[in-house]
């Protein structure tokens, strides 16, 4: 399980990275966090989980070049991009990933996500492929589509967001296709973001074993 620490208190996100580090696989770290706190967030999570800057990096080459290494510069292991921009652009930034994870969004987890992003989703996911990606982003608000997804890019990860807050369940996700699920809300917004936590590892352990 990736932990979406969407949290914009700086207290509070060290607080729930501390608390769950040892249950989550990543840390996933998006602008706002970063915005609200400083780019340092990625190396001191990265002490505690593996980090994944979830920037949706989607620039001519150079640009997502330059973007990529400075996320590898402050210690994440992963980023995400968007595979809109074209095979250039995708591939100048597998290349300046060097060790780091890049995974390619697919197909957007939210309703607005059916409509530009799914019709795409396919060729996206052959994109990623192509590009040397590590893996894809899929919906886990349409767990069918991660089947879909998982036909195309064979043993690349799928990492899905949607879980809880915005409707798809973990078991769901996995049992579908899914490497790990991304949480953000119904952990760090959880009055118990351990307890919370602790739930959704053991339902996704009710269908991985
Ligand atoms: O399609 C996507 N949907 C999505 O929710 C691609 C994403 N990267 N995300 C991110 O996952 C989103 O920006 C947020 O950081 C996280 C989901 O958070 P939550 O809905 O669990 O709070």
């Amino acid at each position: 399980m990736v932990l979406a620490l969407d949290e914009t208190d700086e207290s509070r996100a060290m607080k729930v990275a501390e608390d769950v580090h040892d249950l989550v696989d990543a840390i996933k770290i998006n602008w706002p966090l970063v915005l609200s706190t400083s780019p340092e967030m990625i190396t001191r999570l990265s002490r505690l989980a593996p980090v994944i800057c979830d920037f949706k990096v989607a620039d001519i080459p150079n640009t997502d070049r330059l973007i990529v290494e400075q996320v590898r510069k402050r210690g994440a292991s992963g980023v995400i991009v968007h595979a809109f921009t074209g095979a250039d652009s995708l591939k100048a930034a597998v290349d300046a990933a060097e060790g780091m994870d890049v995974f390619v969004v697919t197909e957007m987890s939210h309703p607005g996500g059916q409509e530009f992003t799914a019709p795409l989703a396919e060729r996206f996911a052959h994109m990623a492929v192509e590009a040397g990606a590590a893996g894809v982003i899929a919906p886990a608000t349409r767990p069918e589509r991660i089947a879909k997804v998982r036909s195309i890019v064979g043993d690349l990860l799928i990492l899905s967001p949607g879980v809880g807050a915005q409707g798809g369940s973990a078991s769901d996700a996995v049992s579908m296709g899914a490497d790990h699920v991304i949480v953000g809300r119904s952990i760090y917004g959880a009055p118990s973001p351990r307890e919370a936590a602790e739930r959704i590892v053991a339902d996704i352990r009710s269908v991985k074993g």
